[in-house]
């Protein structure tokens, strides 16, 4: 079963490896679209602090993800999903109902958040400190 999976996955931290490393559970080959720099500029109203070549390679160096590619829009899901042959679709529960409408063309999962870890926390941990 082919999985595919989306995020920034910016600042990695271990809530993405939960998630990447129970999607790929799921099935045999996991496919991340991980969002370019301007679609997370358009949903957060800021630059990931990491690159998209930089988060781009930092996905793709984990042992439980087979292919990457980068997301330019949240309107093309459907389209990547039917481009990689996905058969299920996983997010975190922060989406949860978000993407059902693809239910239609792929199994849609959503997983629990890991909780008590994120990048906007991280990134005011490190300012704290600073
Ligand atoms: N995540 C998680 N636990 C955390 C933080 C994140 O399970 N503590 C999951 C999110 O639910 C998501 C994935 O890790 O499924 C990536 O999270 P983000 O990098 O925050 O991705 P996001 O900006 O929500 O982008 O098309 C959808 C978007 O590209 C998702």
């Amino acid at each position: 079963m082919r999985v595919i999976t989306f995020g920034t996955f910016d600042v990695f931290h271990i809530g993405h490896v939960n998630i990447l490393e129970r999607a790929k559970e799921m099935g045999n080959y996991l496919i991340v679209g991980v969002s370019s720099d301007a679609l997370n500029i358009s949903k957060k109203g800021r630059p990931p602090i990491y690159s998209q070549e930089d988060r781009l390679k930092i996905v793709e160096s984990l042992h439980c993800v087979d292919e990457v590619f980068i997301e330019e829009s949240l309107d093309l899901k459907g389209q990547y999903i039917n481009t990689y042959e996905a058969d299920i679709l996983v997010m975190g529960d922060d989406w949860k109902g978000k993407f059902d409408q693809f239910s239609s063309i792929c199994s849609v999962k959503y997983f629990p958040r890991t909780e008590g870890i994120s990048t906007t926390e991280v990134i005011s941990q490190v300012k704290d400190l600073a």
